[in-house]
């Protein structure tokens, strides 16, 4: 039967089951083509049950809850996936997870008004898979739990989940301004305006190019709403963890500084060029065109610009601090443009960069030169200088927490998301943060005078060797290894002793905090009190928290708050590695289906129950 033309059938073919429609057949062989697109020649000699066998309808024609599907391994889930993306349907169900594959492409009337209206007037499950859905689920559960909410958004690099974050906001905005009973006060609006308008800016400034995504965000973040008894959005807060500074003074081939300095080049007019000394375009700085990658097709430069100014006049930021924050940009892009020679000890040969950097943030020229060629420390009441190479100048500069300028502007308050695996991996995570974990031990040599990364790598061999998920390699020293949920990755340990640190020079510091501008003083001042000053001025040790200790507690505080919130999943997949719309690689999504471990959840699902009520609310 299941060797008749047309029909469709399962093939066993090198350890994958491959959805397949036999083209021909005749008495001693069969031709079958796979919905991939492959054409595989079969004797039916070799042919038995195991290798050939028909495919279920709710298989053949696609299901939007993948729990409902009759056969359930992980090609009947990825066929799934693929039958709904080729008729863009991007969005199904497992359980109560949601599964978004990228489109990369605008699908009409996808997100339009008539699409938020239509799913706001919904209960889950009336109409097809949405992120919309879960928005409004979100919103309709905040009343009938009375407890916090959170959607917790993952996927690999490019998958989509910024955009679906974007969505979600969106969404939750109009039904914001939509909540019954309450007349529009002004103030209303604003709040959801500065909501959808904090896209704009965190983007331009935390988002870069990749070769994985054109607008990948380079740090993580936590957007919390509160909403008032009447369902609107009263305030919010964005969290951000550990923005990838190293991109500002150096990107990897094909790759972008952050979207913000081409933006700006491409969109400042020629009094703002003057007054913020810009040049030309991104090929005359360093920082820019380092990579070779300075222009993408799908980025339109100027675009940002006008919506970043938009945005940031929505938030309220005056033209001063947007005219500082931009001539905090261009110093920056001419820090990296001083040039140094070696003539006992470094020496300046761009004498007209520095004039600008100083000009641009309010430092003393002279003082400015000498800080970045010698390093002076204050040893028992008494400054020692000491001349630098122009090898130690180099890693330093340009080493600007520039997201602390947008920050400030946030006000605090509960609904929110981003990447967190949800799986049980305690045994993984406990190597990692747990008492004498990774991060812990990682601390522990940065704050030990003589720790070096060697010796923090035997520490870790010695400490963790028989842990499972623990990877001590065999044929490198320099590296150690942990067996993530999604698979095994090694660690390189040289500099990762400094890098933990983080520390800003102390005599840098000094001449920032002595700037003209009160907006670079305010920025350093701040540096200044999260490194401890207080107790340096007192002559003790300086207790700067590290990078991982700042993103264990951060990590905490997170789990915290989540763990007190009811959860939403929503699971981005990539459909190919590209960046193209219309093409599912099946090796790329089976992957991402292993690692995410979905397979798994739809299993668990159908064993118990897909929908859950307490009794008090089902009554
Ligand atoms: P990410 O946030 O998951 O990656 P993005 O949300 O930035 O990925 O998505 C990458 C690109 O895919 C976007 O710029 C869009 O072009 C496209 N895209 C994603 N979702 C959609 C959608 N629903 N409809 C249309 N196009 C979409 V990273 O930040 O790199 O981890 O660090
Ligand atoms: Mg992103």
């Amino acid at each position: 039967m299941s060797s008749e033309r047309g029909a469709r059938v399962w093939l066993r073919h090198k350890e994958q089951l491959l959805p397949s429609t036999v083209s021909s057949c005749d008495d001693a062989s069969l031709v079958l083509t796979t919905d991939y697109g492959k054409v595989i020649y079969l004797q039916k000699a070799e042919l038995n049950g195991e290798t050939l066998y028909p495919m279920h309808p709710s298989s053949v024609h696609g299901v939007e809850d993948m729990s409902t599907l009759a056969e359930l391994h992980e090609a009947a889930i990825m066929h799934n996936l693929f039958l709904r993306y080729k008729r863009d349907d991007i969005y199904t169900n497992i359980g109560s997870i949601l599964a978004a594959v990228n489109p990369y492409k605008q699908i009409s009337g996808l997100y339009d008004s008539t699409a938020v209206d239509q799913y706001s007037k919904h209960q889950m499950g009336e109409l097809p898979p949405h992120i919309f859905a879960v928005a409004n689920e979100c919103y309709r559960c905040l009343w009938k739990r009375h407890d916090s909410q959170c959607v917790l958004i993952s996927g690999e690099s490019g998958a989509g989940k910024t955009e679906s974050t974007k969505l979600l906001l969106k969404f939750l905005s109009v039904m914001s301004q939509n909540s019954a009973g309450t007349p529009l006060s002004e103030r209303t609006t604003r709040v959801e305006q500065a909501l959808v308008q904090s896209s704009p800016i965190m983007e331009a400034f935390g988002n870069a190019k990749t070769v994985y995504n054109n607008n990948s965000s380079r740090f993580g973040k936590f957007i919390q709403l509160h909403f008032s008894q009447n369902g609107n959005i009263q305030g919010g807060c964005i969290i951000d963890y550990l923005l990838e500074k190293n991109r500002v003074v150096r990107q990897n081939p094909g790759e972008r500084n952050y979207h913000i300095f081409y933006a700006l080049l491409a969109g400042a007019d020629t009094d703002h060029r003057d007054m913020y000394l810009l040049s030309e375009g991104p090929e005359s700085y360093h920082y820019l065109s380092q990579s070779g990658c300075m222009k993408d097709s799908s980025l339109d430069d100027k675009q940002l610009f006008d919506s970043v100014m938009e945005a940031l006049k929505v938030m309220e930021f005056t033209e001063e601090e947007i005219r500082d924050v931009f001539k905090l940009l261009s110093a920056v892009l001419q820090m990296g443009n001083i040039e140094f020679m070696t003539a006992g000890g470094a020496q300046i040969t761009s004498k007209g960069v520095v004039s600008n950097v100083s000009e641009l943030l309010g430092l003393d020229c002279f003082q400015l030169s000498e800080v970045l060629t010698q390093r002076s420390m204050i040893l028992r009441g008494e400054e020692i200088c000491s001349p630098l190479s122009v090898e130690q100048i180099e890693p330093g500069m340009g080493g600007l927490d520039l997201l602390g300028a947008m920050q400030a502007n946030c006000q605090r308050e509960g609904i929110q998301w981003e990447a967190i695996d949800w799986m049980d991996n305690a045994e993984c995570l406990d190597l990692i943060e747990k008492k004498l974990g990774m991060l812990a031990l990682i601390n522990e040599e940065s704050r030990f005078p003589k720790g070096t990364d060697y010796t923090l790598l035997e520490k870790l061999h010695s400490r963790h060797a028989t842990n499972p998920y623990y990877v001590k390699p065999r044929v490198t020293d320099h590296q150690f290894g942990i067996k993530h949920y999604a698979g095994e990755v090694l660690y390189d340990v040289r500099g990762i002793l400094q890098k933990n640190r983080d520390t800003f020079r102390d005599d840098i510091l000094f001449i920032l905090k002595d700037s003209r501008l009160d907006f670079i003083y305010d920025l350093f001042e701040r540096v200044g009190s999260r490194n401890g000053d207080e107790t340096m001025k007192m002559g003790t040790a300086r207790r700067k928290p590290t990078v991982s200790s700042q993103f264990r507690d951060s990590l905490h505080s997170l789990m915290a708050t989540l763990s007190a919130s009811n959860p939403f999943f929503v699971r981005c997949i990539k459909p190919n590695m590209n960046k193209k719309a219309n093409r599912f690689d099946p090796d790329v999504v089976l992957n991402q289906l292993r690692y995410s471990g979905m397979l798994e959840t739809v299993k668990i699902r159908r064993a118990g129950f897909p929908v859950r009520r307490t009794f008090k609310d089902f009554r």
